[in-house]
């Protein structure tokens, strides 16, 4: 990092937002949140269903359910979250938001807010009961898609705005790299333009006319692979934002030392360079696809799981050696030097902990063989709620903890981080009897995406119950925690007067200079490109030349 950054930011300690960009950040986590809640009434009563301990009121489907489930907690909660983060790291490393990036910033978080608003009222209307995936033939209202059109154009306003700003920060200052965390948040925006043209297109090109009754067929292997060009980047997008705060925030809370810019800045342009072309690794077992190139996705897969592994090593580095310069030895000595009773360190580590057995489960689904055996069943929904809804989730819940009265101008009590720890635990608790049931029944056979039901009592089916029992247990003990998690959130908008620091590590004094083409988002988009282009053009080009009739939209 260069000087005149690195005095930038300590000029910057003590810092407050501008009371404009509170506000801005404030609104987005504080809805975020409010997603939260409503999924995690479904989610309960997910569990609840499947363990055949309540059935649903008549009216209200299963599907129906899972649907505002997966499309309140996967697609809006992680967004606007991102959104609240990303907007306070570009305010604390940029500067102030300039009035017409305000405004950008405001725009986009409207057209989010109609198109989520207008999307669950049609999913309580049964309008709109396709899953999260939403991919053909399942036909919703037209409205729904236009409600999704709302929320994509949102963030595409919104990232316009970021990209206003930083382009307006580079021009100020010549030659320099820009802070890592800015850096950072161009890269997921980056990834996360590209990813969401697939599924613009889908929406546009194959849904919405489908639905308006203008076309009567649609080309079904079309629709799901457009939907996994973006659905496997998707996943990355959340998790970026996580990583933010793992090297950048979480070695200033401990008191010690970001371990190499460089490298983090090389780790998230790996992820924009491989996370786009690997969307086949969800489509193992689909005919219509060559195996050569399942074969091709499969290693570029494995290619983004580098990344990942660079990021673990850079945080064992960051761990010991905060733990040795407070003279901790041995192997895993750092591991009593470490700040347990912060929350703001705790619920992240509690998610870095979660995320290795989470990513050594994708490396499973994502061997083709292995792949057979879990597609489709439980483990899967194990897998994601291992990934995005602890380790990405814990760590979003321990940014919201300094993030909420840093935006608000008050402070992060000690009572309050006991509460945050409290419901860290509960999560993990929760989570460790929902996934791991998911996991261990996921294996035997038991289906995803299926409400209670033991198939005429067949023997196999009833050898899963015990399983889903214990699921609606962990899904109830989570639950708990959300609840936890709402009153911290009301104490927390009412906390003392203060200033919260947004907690920015820094690398050590002596570190060598970052390589300026580590910067060139040019070089990167255009490999992206090429890439994109090498492992979706012929397998693409097949399944429209030897497209059938196409299959005529289904109504659940
Ligand atoms: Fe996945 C399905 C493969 C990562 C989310 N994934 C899903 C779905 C979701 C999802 C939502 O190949 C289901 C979609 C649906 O509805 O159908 N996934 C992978 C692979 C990775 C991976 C290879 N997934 C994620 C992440 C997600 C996520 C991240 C969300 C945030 N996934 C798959 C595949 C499928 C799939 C198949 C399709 C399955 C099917 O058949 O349907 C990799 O990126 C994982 C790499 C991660 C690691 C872990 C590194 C560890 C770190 C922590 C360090 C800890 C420290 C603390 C330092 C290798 C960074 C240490 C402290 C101590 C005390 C020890
Ligand atoms: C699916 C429970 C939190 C994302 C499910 C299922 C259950 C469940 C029981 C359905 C399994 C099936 O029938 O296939 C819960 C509970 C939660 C929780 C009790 C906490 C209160 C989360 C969070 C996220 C998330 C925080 C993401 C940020 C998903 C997704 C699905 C799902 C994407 C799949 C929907 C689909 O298959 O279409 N959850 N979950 N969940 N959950 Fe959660
Ligand atoms: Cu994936």
């Amino acid at each position: 990092m260069t000087d005149t950054v690195l005095a930038k930011q300590s000029e910057a300690d003590g810092h407050r937002f501008a009371p404009q960009d509170g506000k801005l950040i404030l609104a987005h986590v504080l809805f975020a949140f409010g997603a939260l809640v409503i999924g995690a009434i479904a989610g309960l009563l997910q569990g609840l269903v499947r363990g055949g301990i309540v059935t649903l009121p008549a009216g209200i489907g299963y599907y129906q359910l899972l649907t505002a489930h997966g499309v309140l907690m996967a697609l809006i909660f992680t967004t606007y979250f991102i959104f609240g983060f990303i907007w306070a790291s570009i305010a604390r490393t940029l500067g102030d938001l300039m009035p017409q990036v305000r405004r950008m910033a405001w725009v986009g978080f409207a057209l989010m807010t109609i198109g989520t608003l207008l999307g669950t009222v049609l999913i309580l209307l049964n309008q709109a009961t396709v899953l999260y995936t939403f991919y053909a033939p399942m036909k919703a209202s037209p409205l729904f898609y236009i409600a999704l059109v709302h929320v994509v154009a949102g963030t595409w306003a919104s990232a316009a705005g970021l990209f206003v700003q930083y382009r307006y920060w580079r021009r100020k200052h010549p030659g320099q790299t820009s802070p890592l965390l800015a850096f950072m948040s161009v890269a997921t925006m980056i990834l996360w333009i590209v990813a969401t043209l697939g599924v613009a297109a889908t929406i546009l090109a194959q849904l919405l006319p489908l639905s308006l009754g203008w076309t009567e067929r649609v080309n079904v292997m079309v629709s799901r692979t457009l939907f996994w060009y973006f659905g496997h980047p998707l996943v990355y997008f959340w998790l970026l934002p996580a990583y933010m705060c793992w090297y950048v925030v979480i070695p200033k809370v401990i008191g010690g030392r970001i371990f190499s810019d460089s490298l983090a800045r090389l780790s998230f342009v790996l992820f924009v360079l491989f996370s786009i072309p690997v969307g086949f690794h969800h489509q193992l077992m689909e005919p219509g696809i060559s195996p050569l190139w399942k074969f091709v996705q499969v290693v570029l897969t494995f290619m983004v799981v580098i990344p990942s592994l660079m990021t673990a090593f850079s945080l064992f580095a960051t761990f010991e050696l905060t733990g040795r310069e407070r003279g901790r030895r041995g192997l895993f000595g750092w591991l009593k030097a470490m700040p347990y009773k912060d929350v703001r360190f705790f619920a992240p580590f509690m998610g870095m902990l979660i995320f290795i057995p989470a990513g050594a489960g994708g490396i499973v689904n994502a061997s083709n063989q292995m792949n057979g055996v879990v597609h489709n069943t439980l483990w899967v929904t194990g897998h994601f709620h291992l990934t995005v809804a602890s380790g990405v989730a814990l760590t979003f819940f321990g940014i919201a903890y300094w993030l909420i009265p840093a935006a608000t101008g008050r402070k992060l009590t000690p009572k309050l981080h006991r509460l945050g720890i409290v419901q860290t635990w509960v999560w993990a608790v929760g989570m460790l009897f929902m996934s791991g049931a998911m996991h261990s029944v996921g294996l035997l056979g038991s289906p995803r995406r299926t409400a209670y039901t033991t198939y005429g009592d067949n023997a196999e089916a009833v050898g899963w119950m015990p399983y889903h029992v214990v699921m609606a247990v962990g899904g109830t003990i989570l639950f708990v925690s959300v609840v936890l998690l709402v009153i911290n959130i009301v104490l927390l908008l009412r906390a003392p007067r203060g200033v919260e620091e947004f907690p920015l590590g820094e690398t050590a004094p002596d570190s060598p200079a970052v390589p300026v083409w580590l910067e060139r988002w040019g070089l990167w988009v255009g490999i992206v490109i090429v890439l994109v282009l090498f492992a979706y053009t012929v397998p693409f080009a097949d399944m429209i030349q030897h497209a059938g009739p196409g299959a005529k939209g289904v109504v659940t």
